[in-house]
């Protein structure tokens, strides 16, 4: 369990920086595929660590009822910094599962809740792992034993069995999910929330154009894609511009990936076209209101051969629930920043 929340706060901290870059950061692009495997190992070390979590409380919840409670202040201590650590971990899976099938019974952000307790957590399972490392040492540590030692017990079949079922519950839910992002397991994805393959084009949708209410802006012929404030491109403009196609997954927070060619022109011809310098941070931004209406994108990504503005994918104009007329698709990016329904780049410094 501990490696498995090292690996969710780690790759958790990845795609908060995605989603926050700091000024002076330029997020890099590559490699294309990163963010895909980071998300997707968060929210499959996520859902297997339920049957983990909930195995170690079954095995240690009798110890709450231990008469004293607390022989002395070190075991208070140890035992108040419990309610961080269990209420911490408790949260933190049960808001990550209900955000993967898009059920939220709560008024917070889930994100910002999601990523502030998570330093709780870490925070309290660091100095829950300090204050029991002697007792783990001397249940595991063969070397430091005393000669004269009794002999260690070997382990009881109770025990083995419980250890057993809990593997192949973590084995089960993580094969039962994660063909979400893996495509050769999707045929058993029995129980992932998303099935990477369901949706027009061959591809999922998270928000469909008339959920975010922008589909006659969308359709309307006079749409212009709106550049540094200066440059005015029509559907005819961006046509006549050099064409290319990529090969590029959508990777969701939420743990579901499908890769795709998309078609389109490079962002980068448009920033030059427009005069933009190679360094400069931009935003683009949707036509949809609220939402994900912008996303930053740094020079990296900016500049990158892979990063295009999108009209086509799967050989046919983009559906408008995948961001007809034009959308961003770039290399190494969380789905979220993949913005549908362009309307304007803005170069922010
Ligand atoms: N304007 C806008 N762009 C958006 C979204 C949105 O709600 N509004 N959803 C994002 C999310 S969360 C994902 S995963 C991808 C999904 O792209 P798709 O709907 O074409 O599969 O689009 C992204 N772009
Ligand atoms: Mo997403």
């Amino acid at each position: 369990m501990g490696i498995a929340f090292g690996i969710c706060f780690v790759t958790g901290l990845i795609s908060h920086v995605h989603q926050n870059p700091p000024a002076w950061l330029d997020v890099p692009s590559r490699p294309v595929w990163a963010y895909q495997l980071t998300q997707g190992l968060h929210v499959a070390t996520g859902i297997a660590s339920i049957p983990l979590l909930l195995a170690k409380l079954w095995t240690v919840y009798r110890r709450l009822f231990a008469w004293p409670p607390f022989p002395d202040l070190a075991r208070l201590l140890e035992r108040l910094l419990l309610v961080p650590l269990v209420a911490g971990a408790v949260f933190e899976l049960v808001t990550g599962l209900l955000n993967i099938v898009q059920w939220y019974p709560w008024r917070f952000a889930f994100p910002v809740a999601h990523y502030r307790v998570a330093w709780v957590l870490v925070g309290a399972l660091l100095v829950h792992l300090a204050v029991k490392a002697p007792t783990a040492r001397s249940v595991t540590g063969r070397r430091r034993r005393r000669p004269d030692a009794p002999p260690e017990a070997a382990p009881s079949p109770e025990r083995r069995a419980v250890l057993a079922g809990v593997a192949a519950a973590a084995g089960a839910v993580t094969v039962a999910t994660v063909g979400q992002t893996v495509a050769p397991l999707r045929a058993v994805s029995l129980l992932a929330p998303r099935d990477p393959a369901l949706g027009p084009q061959g591809l999922p949708v998270n928000r469909t154009a008339a959920a975010a209410r922008v589909a006659p802006k969308a359709l309307d012929p006079g749409w212009r894609l709106l550049v540094a404030g200066r440059l005015r491109l029509s559907m005819s403009d961006l046509l006549a511009l050099p064409q290319h196609e990529v090969e590029l997954p959508i990777a969701c927070v939420e743990g579901w990936s499908a890769s795709a060619r998309w078609g389109g022109v490079r962002l980068r011809d448009v920033l030059d076209l427009a005069g933009v310098p190679p360094d400069r941070h931009i935003t683009v931004v949707s036509l949809e209101e609220g939402g994900y209406q912008t996303s930053p994108v740094g020079p990296s990504a900016a500049r990158d051969p892979l990063t295009l503005l999108a009209m086509r994918v799967r050989g046919e104009p983009l559906h408008l629930d995948h961001g007809y007329p034009l959308r961003l698709i770039a290399p190494n990016r969380p789905g979220v920043q993949q913005t549908k329904w362009l309307s304007r780049i803005e170069v922010s410094s």
